[in-house]
C-alpha cells in the first residue's frame, strides 16, 4: 500500500471520469439535431433573447417575435437554442418559426447543484450561447468579496473556453480590495475596477466589450444590471428586451435579458447564478485551471499528487505556497474544490496551517 490515499484518490478520478462519459453520451444522444437544422452562416439571422419551454422570443429585424421550432427538430424549445443564439426564422402569416441555427462559437453552461442522477440530462443547464467574453462581477462590499466565487467562475469559463474579464464594482466602497485581485492580474485576466455611482471606470469597461456579446455574471446584488443601465446611458444606439417574467423586480429576475448598446455590441444580463458546482471535474484536473500549481508541479515527486495529502517533502508546490511563489488564497481555492469532491478527511485548513503557520500573510480576513 503506498503511504498516501493516492491510489484511492485514482480509484475516484477513474469513477468519476465513467459517470462523467456516460452524462455526456447520453447528453449528446438527446441533444441530436436533424439534418440541416445547423448552418454554418446566415446574412439573415435573428438572435435569441429569452427561452421558454416550447418558444423563444427573437430579436428579428427590430422587432421581438415570439417564434416556435421548426417541428421536426423534435426537441423541447429550451433544450435545443439558448439566449444569444443566431437563428433564421421564416414567417408564416401571423407564426414565426425557427427554421435553422446559425453554428454556435460558444454555448456556456454549469452543472446544477441539485442533481441527483448523473445520467440526468436536466443535471447540465446551459444558458447562454455565442459568448465571446464574461465579465465575472464582484463588488468590493455589500456583498463582501467572496474571490472563491471568481476562481469557480474561472474553471467554468477555461471548461467553455471563454476569456474572462473581472470587473469590482462598488469601487466607491472600497478599501484594500483590488490588492486581492492582483492575483487575476499576474494571471492576465483583466481587471476593470467601477463604479456605477460615480460612472467610474464604465468607459473602460466597455472597451472590453465592444464588437462583442458579452455575459456578466456574478452573485445577485454585486451590480450587474446597475453596470448595464451606465453602460446603455452611455451609448446611443439601445435596445433592450426586458421579458415580462423579470419585470416584477430585482429579486425575482428569473431570465436572462439581452441588451444591444453598441453596433455589434451586445450584454446578456443574467440573474445570480446561486449555486456553481464544479464537482463534474476530475480530481486531477482540476489543477490544470489554475495555471500557477501547473507550472510547479512537475517536480512534485508523484506524477498523480493533488498537492493535498502527500507529504510536504514530496510536494513541490506545497513547498512554493510555503515560500510564498504561489498564491495561498488560490491554492486554498484549490484545496477546498478538491475537498468538495474527493471528501477528503484532512482538513484543508489544517494544511495551511502546516505551510503558512499562525502569522499568515495572505488575506484570510476575507470571508472566503
Ligand atoms: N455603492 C455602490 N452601490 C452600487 C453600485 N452599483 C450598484 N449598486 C447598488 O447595488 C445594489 C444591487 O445592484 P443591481 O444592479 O441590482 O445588482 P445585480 O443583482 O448584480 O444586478 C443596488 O442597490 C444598487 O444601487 C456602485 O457602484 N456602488
Ligand atoms: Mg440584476
Ligand atoms: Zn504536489
Amino acid at each position: 500500500m503506498p503511504h498516501y490515499n493516492a491510489y484511492e484518490s485514482f480509484k475516484t478520478k477513474k469513477s468519476l471520469e465513467k459517470k462523467r462519459r456516460a452524462k455526456e453520451k447520453v447528453f449528446s444522444k438527446k441533444n441530436e439535431f436533424p439534418d440541416k437544422f445547423v448552418v454554418n452562416s446566415s446574412h439573415d439571422y435573428g438572435i435569441v433573447l429569452e427561452v421558454r419551454y416550447d418558444d423563444a422570443s427573437v430579436l428579428y429585424n427590430d422587432n421581438v417575435v415570439v417564434a416556435k421550432l421548426r417541428k421536426d427538430v423534435n426537441l423541447i424549445c429550451n433544450q435545443a437554442i439558448f439566449p444569444g443564439d443566431k437563428v433564421v426564422i421564416e414567417q408564416n402569416g401571423n407564426n414565426f418559426v425557427i427554421q435553422y441555427l446559425v453554428k454556435r462559437t460558444s454555448l456556456l453552461s454549469r452543472v446544477k447543484k441539485d442533481r441527483t442522477r448523473i445520467d440526468d440530462v436536466g443535471a447540465i443547464k446551459y444558458f447562454a450561447a455565442n459568448v465571446d467574453v464574461a465579465v465575472i462581477v464582484v463588488a468590493a462590499k455589500e456583498p463582501p468579496l467572496h474571490p472563491k466565487f471568481i476562481d469557480r467562475y474561472l474553471m467554468i469559463l477555461q471548461d467553455n473556453g471563454i476569456p474572462a474579464v473581472v470587473c469590482l464594482n462598488k469601487s466607491d466602497l472600497k478599501t484594500d480590495e483590488e490588492e486581492i485581485l492582483d492575483v487575476y492580474r499576474d494571471l492576465n485576466i483583466p481587471v476593470v475596477e467601477t463604479s456605477t455611482y460615480d460612472n467610474f471606470g464604465i468607459k473602460e469597461l466597455e472597451r472590453h466589450l465592444r464588437g462583442k456579446q458579452a455575459i456578466f455574471i456574478g452573485n445577485s446584488g454585486v451590480g450587474k444590471s446597475s453596470l448595464i443601465n451606465a453602460i446603455m446611458n452611455n451609448n446611443q444606439i439601445k435596445t433592450s428586451h426586458v421579458s415580462e417574467k423579470s419585470k416584477r423586480g430585482r429579486h425575482t429576475t428569473t431570465t436572462s435579458k439581452y441588451y444591444i448598446w453598441n453596433a455589434n455590441s451586445s450584454i446578456i444580463d443574467t440573474p445570480g447564478i446561486r449555486s456553481l458546482d464544479v464537482s463534474s471535474f476530475s480530481p486531477l484536473e482540476i489543477q490544470d485551471y489554475f495555471p500557477e500549481l501547473a507550472a510547479w508541479r512537475s517536480k512534485c515527486k508523484y506524477k498523480d499528487c493533488l498537492h493535498y495529502s502527500e507529504p510536504y517533502e514530496s510536494c513541490n508546490v506545497k513547498q512554493e505556497v510555503a515560500h510564498g511563489l504561489i498564491n495561498a488564497d488560490r491554492y486554498e481555492s484549490y484545496l477546498r474544490i478538491l475537498n468538495g469532491i474527493l471528501n477528503f478527511d484532512k482538513d484543508y485548513e489544517a494544511i495551511l496551517k502546516e505551510l503558512l503557520g499562525d502569522n499568515q500573510t495572505r488575506t484570510n480576513k476575507l470571508h472566503r
